[in-house]
């Protein structure tokens, strides 16, 4: 057998300055349900997560606190290795960029960038953003209601003069479009991919990439006044998970990273300024780079000021965490802005997960256990309906590979609730409660048509719904090791006479009532 194929994922690294919100789980949750999907699917997984722990902005934060930036950073970041704890993401990496191994694998970089002649020492003028921790050209900015000059993000920008290094992004033009076209999957969505073609076709400047006006920050190897720019320490991270600055070993095997996910606001640093960097230091670019869209909450923008910010783990707390990582990657096509609503969760957990997997699990378990003895069913002759259900069923994992590899989760869920709603219009027509009687033989036969279906359908919703869908495939008494997607197919089917354990509902109601009472 050749060995598993590696499958590196990562998230951004989070700032420190800022507790956790709906658009940190989000992103990490996507990670998750690709980082399960593949460990299902056979490959070497690799998961990495972490913070982002330098910069002007976390150093003003600490000090409008009282605390030093690192007290600041050690508990900040302990709120996002919580986050995804209570998130049950099974990253493998949890990186803080005031680690020693990425303090080695900056200076590394950056020497090689020195050394191939990517940085120049020079000097540096114009319009700063701290809270973006990014320059704007003058032609960028845009004016605000009361006169003043502000970033395109709505940032503040302040006008700052100081020596700086630069890295010389005004080479890698052509070779980074020359990038884009030999690899048209890249960038995703499509829509990021022509925006960071038009930016790069627009002229490329040279990227100021180190400062002297704060000190929270990875030291310039050789010239201590500077500290490193924030985003080449930040996005150095990915690389420092995988080994970096040993390129032998697991490195060999991990780089280029198979996916950076992001939100739509980072792409120009993941998807212009990163692969530029790599390939100036003779490192591969990543193999893609996908933009999420953003949240609304109730049809508002989420911000700290209004205060509508939505606390992922208050969302948990109220409705449970199997259905919250559903909601967040079925609501909104991947990729697309979303509005959050208690509405839409609600709807989303009566319907699809109650009325609809839900319901079907109870009445076809009750079923079994109270006509069929408690166990798996004789199965007796097949017609061309039972075949059509158990094909759909069996053939789920080769219809998600290309959904998943595009990172269209709400295709996977929508494909995978046709097959839920296939199995529900098949056990009304069937009428398997009516056959007791006349012919149990088919009565078993059409319940563990079903009940196969659901084991088929159960072992695709790990990924989204871990706890649930292992209480279900529990109640199939599916075996633990036979719950990977090498076991999807016929051949692995449940066995006439295996004993179920008593039935219970996997995705109760939510009564309406318990928003207000909590
Ligand atoms: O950007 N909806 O860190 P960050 C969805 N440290 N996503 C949202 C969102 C919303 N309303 N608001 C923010 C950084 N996000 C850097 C990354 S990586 C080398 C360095 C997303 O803590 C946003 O798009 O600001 C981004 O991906 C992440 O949450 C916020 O990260």
């Amino acid at each position: 057998m050749s060995a598993p194929k590696s499958f590196y994922v990562t998230t951004p690294i989070y700032y420190v300055n800022d507790k956790p919100h709906i658009g940190h789980a989000y992103t990490t949750l996507a990670c998750d349900v690709l980082a399960r999907f593949k460990r299902l699917d056979g490959f070497d997984v690799k998961f990495l997560t972490g913070t982002d722990e330098h910069g002007q902005k976390v150093e003003k934060s600490a000090e409008a606190a009282g605390i030093s930036p690192k007290a600041l950073a050690d508990a900040n970041s302990a709120n996002f290795r919580e986050l995804a704890a209570r998130l049950n993401c099974s990253n493998d990496d949890f990186i803080r960029t005031t680690e020693a191994r990425h303090r080695a694998s900056c200076t590394a970089l950056w020497n090689k960038l020195v050394e191939t002649g990517a940085i120049y020492l020079g000097h540096y003028e114009g319009w700063y953003s701290v809270r973006d921790e990014a320059f704007w050209g003058e032609d960028e900015l845009i004016t605000n209601a009361d006169g003043a000059k502000i970033a395109p993000t709505g940032a503040p920008v302040e006008w700052v003069r100081e020596p700086s290094y630069f890295f010389r992004l005004s080479a890698w033009g052509e070779r980074l479009l020359a990038w884009y076209e030999a690899n048209p999957d890249c960038v995703g969505p499509a829509s990021r991919r022509n925006e960071v073609m038009s930016f790069v076709k627009g002229g490329l400047q040279d990227l100021s990439v180190s400062r002297t006006s704060f000190s929270w920050g990875i030291p310039v190897p050789g010239d201590e006044a500077h500290v490193m720019y924030v985003w080449l320490d930040a996005l150095t991270n990915y690389i420092t998970a995988a080994g970096y600055p040993d390129t032998e070993g697991e490195f060999a095997a991990r780089w280029p990273a198979d996916l950076h996910m992001v939100g739509k606001d980072i792409v120009r640093f993941h998807a212009v300024y990163w692969p530029a960097f790599l390939m100036a230091a003779g490192l591969e670019p990543p193999k893609r780079v996908f933009a999420h869209g953003w949240w609304t909450n109730e049809g508002q923008k989420i911000s700290k000021s209004t205060g509508n910010v939505i606390d992922p783990l208050g969302l948990i707390d109220t409705y449970g965490l199997d259905p919250v990582r559903y909601f967040l990657l079925r609501e909104v096509p991947f990729g697309n802005d979303g509005d959050f609503s208690h509405r839409s969760m609600i709807n989303r957990i009566n319907n699809d997960l109650a009325n609809e997997y839900g319901n079907l699990a109870q009445r076809v378990l009750a079923q079994i256990a109270k006509n069929c003895g408690g166990a798996v069913p004789k199965v007796g002759e097949l017609t061309a309906e039972d075949r059509e259900m158990l094909d759909g069923a069996h053939g789920l994992v080769s219809k998600l590979r290309p959904l998943i590899d595009r990172q269209l989760f709400h295709e996977v869920l929508e494909a995978l609730w046709g097959q839920v709603r296939a199995a529900n219009i098949y056990i009304d027509r069937q009428a398997p409660w009516g056959l007791k009687k006349t012919d149990p033989e088919r009565m078993g036969t059409v319940l563990w048509v079903l009940a196969e279906s659901i084991r088929g359908i159960a072992l695709m919703t790990q990924p989204f719904m871990p706890d649930s869908s292992a209480r279900l495939l529990d109640l199939l008494a599916v075996p633990d090791e036979q719950r990977s997607f090498a076991f999807t197919g016929s051949h692995y089917s449940l066995k006439a006479g295996t004993p179920l354990p008593a039935p219970s509902g996997v995705f109760p109601r939510f009564v309406e009532a318990d928003v207000n009472a909590g």
